[in-house]
């Protein structure tokens, strides 16, 4: 078994991280009180007690209500350098985070004081901890196609800034093909493209954000499991997944962590790749992950080995960079 300081040094990446989701109860308060805002929750225990999830759509609810607190500029760069905090302490050597814009635009909040805030920390963080990274502007399914037309236009004087495009919030019921063109217009903008796909919607989705998307990456995919044609696929094409263990059990993907196939898309062949997803709601940073994998699926300290390699390998990261850390 792997022990918790082996992964630790590991050098690893983190690929799917909301950084909206690792926003942790004492700074909700903290921006609250300094943004003159009335929380619905008393105290932070009693937040911890809301974070009781019964799937992806209850959690939402709440993850959306939470994000209110971030007005400023400022707050945005609180909310990421906590979260730099949390990659130094895990042994994290590189992230490409999510954000959400339509969040923040929807209540009127300036797309260039998200971006400002977040880039300004990603900057610190790449000088002062060495932590590399990659911003991924993700776009809301529950959303029209023509509101996230709208959302990449508010982001292009800032395009520079992000290595690639997204698709997050209520996966069934809103396929990729609704978004179908705007990510042929981002690919056309050289924009790398991911999408959360397979976590509660079926097989079909991950079939559609492969060939209709045209992802490098699929964002959870663990329901991959319903059909041996799409594992082998997976597994031929070498499309990584970025599996986020705390998530599905938080949010009753999986009943126990013990039902979890992600060792055995390991052993099938599968680039996969362990991740925290929105820590602050699911119980931990990435090394709370894997360590979540030890103690329920007897994880080895060779599987975390091949699991932290296949995070550097399918990030977006240059191939000189990969050549450094492998
Ligand atoms: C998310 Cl777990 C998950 N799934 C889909 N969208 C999300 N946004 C934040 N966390
Ligand atoms: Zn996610």
């Amino acid at each position: 078994k792997a022990s918790e300081a082996f992964i630790r040094m590991l050098p690893k990446a983190e690929l799917h991280l909301h950084l909206e989701g690792s926003l942790e109860p004492e700074l909700m308060f903290r921006l609250a009180e300094r943004n003159g805002i009335q929380l619905p929750y008393g105290s932070v225990d009693e937040v911890r007690k809301a974070y009781d999830f019964t799937n992806l759509q209850s959690f939402l609810d709440i993850y959306y209500q939470c994000a209110d607190v971030l007005r400023t500029e400022q707050d945005f760069y609180d909310l990421t350098w906590a979260y730099l905090e949390h990659c130094q302490q895990d042994g994290v050597v590189h992230i490409e985070p999510f954000f959400d814009p339509q969040t923040h635009t929807d209540r009127g909040i300036d797309i260039g004081t998200v971006v400002s805030g977040i880039t300004r920390a990603l900057r610190d963080g790449n000088e002062q901890l060495d932590i590399s990274s990659g911003l991924i502007l993700c776009f809301l399914r529950h959303l029209s196609e023509d509101d996230a037309f709208a959302t990449l236009d508010l982001a292009q004087p800032y395009l520079q800034h992000f290595v690639g495009v997204g698709l997050d919030s209520s996966e069934v019921g809103n396929p990729p093909e609704k978004f179908a063109r705007v990510f042929s217009r981002c690919k056309e903008l050289g924009l790398k493209r991911v999408a959360h796909a397979g976590e509660e919607g079926p097989v079909a989705y991950i079939e559609g954000a492969l060939d209709i998307l045209d992802v490098q990456r699929i964002d959870h995919g663990v329901r991959c499991t319903d059909s041996e044609a799409m594992m082998a696929r997976l597994a031929h094409e070498n499309i990584p997944l970025t599996v986020c263990p705390l998530s599905n059990t938080r949010l009753k993907v999986y009943q126990h962590m013990s039902e979890h196939p992600i060792l055995t898309l390991l052993e099938r062949g599968l680039c996969v790749t362990v991740n925290a997803d929105d820590p602050a709601f699911f119980g931990g940073y990435l090394l709370t992950n894997y360590m979540a994998l030890v103690d329920s699926l007897d994880m080895s300290r060779e599987q975390a080995a091949r699991l932290a390699a296949n995070s550097l390998t399918a990030s977006f990261a240059s191939e000189e960079q990969k050549a450094l850390w492998l």
